[in-house]
């Protein structure tokens, strides 16, 4: 049975992945900063560590096979803790698996890599790189260091562009980004075994009608998302037409994308 770490366990993804994962068959070892107010469930095991911290990432990934790294800051915040956690703690993830001989990672990027592009293009995972804010750029740089240690090192990487892991939609846009927890369960299935993996993007998204973004190009790994957001179509029924001219509207990032730099 294959040893599987994941980064970030009590944050908001790891929270609601926690009690599928069994369905994996796989051992995992769980890890963040701290462990949630929760009870454990069967054959959990927690590392607790900061992954700014290269020795406590190297304790977090000893002897595993796969890392699913969703640690780190998930919305704008300022560009230091940014470097800090998103930029310096994935360098000591990959950094930690190379040294452990781990053979693969899923990289949870953002949509916010993108998120400049506007919403009438549907792209495809060779897009221009056009990240909406500082938090997009640490995301771009994940992306770029998991191709540098496929490249260079053979260590293969599945890079998800999440767009909106949430239990539902909670506004308009993400009609198009919505991603379901077994969606994204399904999807670590195929990266956890997949005969062939190397290191392309998926865009991490449920099967919207309203979509972006075209995941083609990774057909090979044979995912398919089954779930729709159309389900919650009757929350946002009340047709008000957007204003084309707000850049929360015009771009793919959304608020992301409108929002001000923030300042250190
Ligand atoms: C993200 O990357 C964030 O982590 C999440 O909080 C959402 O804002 C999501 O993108 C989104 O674009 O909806």
């Amino acid at each position: 049975m294959q040893q599987v770490v994941m980064t970030g366990a009590s944050g908001g993804i790891g929270t609601l992945l926690r009690p599928m994962l069994h369905e994996l068959k796989v051992t995992m070892r769980l890890s963040d900063v701290s462990e949630p107010d929760m009870p454990r469930a069967d054959g959990e095991t927690w590392v607790m560590g900061d992954l700014t911290d290269p020795a406590a990432v190297a304790r977090i990934v000893e002897g595993c096979d796969a890392i699913l790294h969703f640690g780190g800051i998930s919305t704008e915040n300022r560009a230091e803790l940014i470097h800090e956690v998103n930029v310096k703690g994935t360098y000591n993830v990959y950094e930690a698996a190379r040294k452990a001989g781990v053979k693969r990672i899923l990289f949870a990027s953002s949509n916010h890599a993108i998120g400049f592009h506007p919403r009438e293009n549907r792209i495809d995972a060779d897009a221009e790189i056009l990240p909406d804010s500082i938090y997009g750029v640490s995301k771009a740089y994940g992306e770029a260091l998991a191709k540098y240690y496929w490249k260079k090192f053979g260590i293969e990487s599945l890079i998800v562009r999440i767009g909106s892991l949430f239990p539902e939609p909670k506004d308009r846009r993400m009609m198009a980004t919505w991603m379901s927890d077994r969606d994204m369960l399904r999807l670590i299935e195929r990266m956890l075994f997949s005969p062939r993996l190397g290191c392309p993007v998926v865009y991490g998204v449920s099967d919207n009608r309203e979509s972006w973004w075209d995941n083609g190009k990774a057909a090979y790994l044979g995912w398919q998302p089954q779930d729709s957001s159309e389900q919650f179509a009757a929350k946002f029924a009340d047709f008000e037409p957007d204003d084309p001219n707000d850049p929360a509207v015009k771009y793919q990032g959304g608020g992301f994308a409108k929002a001000g730099h923030y300042e250190d």
